[in-house]
């Protein structure tokens, strides 16, 4: 089996969308092997983000990130499965994410787009280690 890390982000959990999105997941037969609800802390989101350090978003990014509970999920399918999680979630800018995906239907802005799914195979391993380092 293969596995990639999702965080349903602290906009999401405020919503109260967690069950809407881990629904989706499962509709897709993806099955959730890890969960805990937690807010990041600063050191946590400057690692887990580092690809992302001195671009103008960084700081607002890391902000919003530890700004209250998010849920991290270990998420677990046949193959592929970071690029399943990624489908399902939709493109980046919510703006311009396709109907159906969950950032399509339910986001609207950049900053607040729900979920985070890694996005490669390395990606996936590297993050779970980060916040499952008893998994990997
Ligand atoms: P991803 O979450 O789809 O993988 P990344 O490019 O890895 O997108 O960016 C991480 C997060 O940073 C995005 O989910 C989004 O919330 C935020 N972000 C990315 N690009 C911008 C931007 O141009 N302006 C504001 N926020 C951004
Ligand atoms: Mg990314």
């Amino acid at each position: 089996m293969d596995r990639t890390l999702v965080i349903v982000k602290p906009d999401a959990v405020e919503r109260g969308l967690i069950g809407t999105i881990i629904a989706r997941l499962e509709a897709k037969q993806l099955r959730l092997v890890a969960s805990e609800l937690r807010t990041i802390d600063a050191p946590t989101a400057a690692l887990h983000y580092a690809e992302h350090e001195g671009k103008p978003f960084y700081a607002n990014l890391v902000a919003f990130i530890t700004s209250g509970p998010s849920l991290l999920c270990v998420v677990e399918g046949p193959q592929d499965t970071w690029k399943v999680v990624r489908l399902l979630m939709g493109s980046t800018n919510p703006k311009e994410a396709a109907p159906g995906t969950i950032r399509g239907d339910l986001a609207i802005e950049m900053s607040q787009n729900l979920i985070h799914g890694s996005d490669s195979l390395a990606s996936a391993q590297r993050e779970i280690a980060i916040f499952f380092p008893n998994l990997s």
